[in-house]
């Protein structure tokens, strides 16, 4: 009996950036919507990684062409090679780390005075497992209630287990003020992670989308660490960073 779902759709690349602070969780959050992995202590990224991952849609199987970049500053003028061209972004803050919010908004002006026009950002508080807030919390369950930025500036949970330093309101206003997507997220427990990625794929408008051996938005990025180089290339002929592949991980992503 034919199986629709394996009908073949379809398929368009997306190029999509990382951008964000040091150790706010980039490359944690492309190893669990790639690989569905976490690790305790990833290194920092050197230069960008370059990954891909696919989401399957209803109508069309959209490739995601990651570039991951590092937040360190000494890197910081690479970032415009990674982002030319990007049709998406995921600027990420940590949001037990007010100071990485800041730096995120700097990300968002820079994308929106010299990305491609009409790319798509998504705002992401990553971390969320640090927190109280229900269902994602690997802190205590105490009550949820979420406290606002300012205070001291640490890393570790107050008197009730919750180390959130940034407001679900105050992210999501900016956001919404930009128009950017907003999530909060957890690499760690995989809290809104593939969610992330399917609203970017469904935000991604139809007129953008080429065929994917078109390289749509490929952008010859390259240089820098551990990136690969030549985004233009076959799929064949990229190499996946991190490491081989998971080989029990799934061909699309849940989106
Ligand atoms: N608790 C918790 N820790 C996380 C989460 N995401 C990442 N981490 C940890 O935070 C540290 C930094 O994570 P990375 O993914 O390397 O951060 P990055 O943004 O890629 O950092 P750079 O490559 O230096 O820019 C690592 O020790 C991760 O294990 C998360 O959702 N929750
Ligand atoms: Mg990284």
């Amino acid at each position: 009996m034919a199986d629709l779902a394996n009908a073949p759709k379809p398929s368009s690349s997306v190029k999509l950036v990382l951008l964000g602070e040091a150790a706010v969780g980039k490359s944690s959050l492309v190893l669990r919507f790639v690989n569905n992995d976490f690790q305790e202590n990833k290194e920092p990224t050197i230069g960008a990684a370059f990954l891909t991952q696919k989401c399957n849609l209803p109508t069309r199987t959209i490739k995601f062409e990651i570039w991951d970049t590092a937040g360190q500053e000494r890197f910081a003028s690479l970032a415009p090679m990674y982002y030319r061209n990007a049709q998406a972004a995921l600027v990420v803050y940590d949001l037990t780390k007010p100071a990485s919010l800041v730096k995120a908004k700097h990300w968002v002006a820079e994308l929106q005075r010299q990305a491609s026009p009409g790319i798509v950002i998504a705002l992401v508080g990553n971390k969320l497992d640090l927190t109280n807030d229900e269902s994602t919390s690997t802190a205590t369950t105490a009550s949820a209630e979420n406290s606002s930025e300012g205070g001291a500036e640490s890393n570790g949970a107050d008197d009730s287990g919750d180390a959130r330093k940034v407001s679900t309101d105050e992210a999501k206003t900016y956001a919404d003020e930009e128009g950017l997507l907003f999530f909060e997220t957890s690499a760690k427990t995989g809290h809104n992670v593939t969610e992330v990625f399917t609203a970017i794929a469904n935000a991604i408008p139809e007129t953008s989308l080429k065929s994917a051996r078109g390289g749509a938005g490929g952008g010859g990025a390259g240089g820098g660490g551990n990136a690969a180089h030549g985004a233009g290339r076959s799929e064949e002929q990229r190499v996946n960073l991190n490491g081989p592949r998971d080989p029990n991980a799934k061909e699309g992503c849940a989106c």
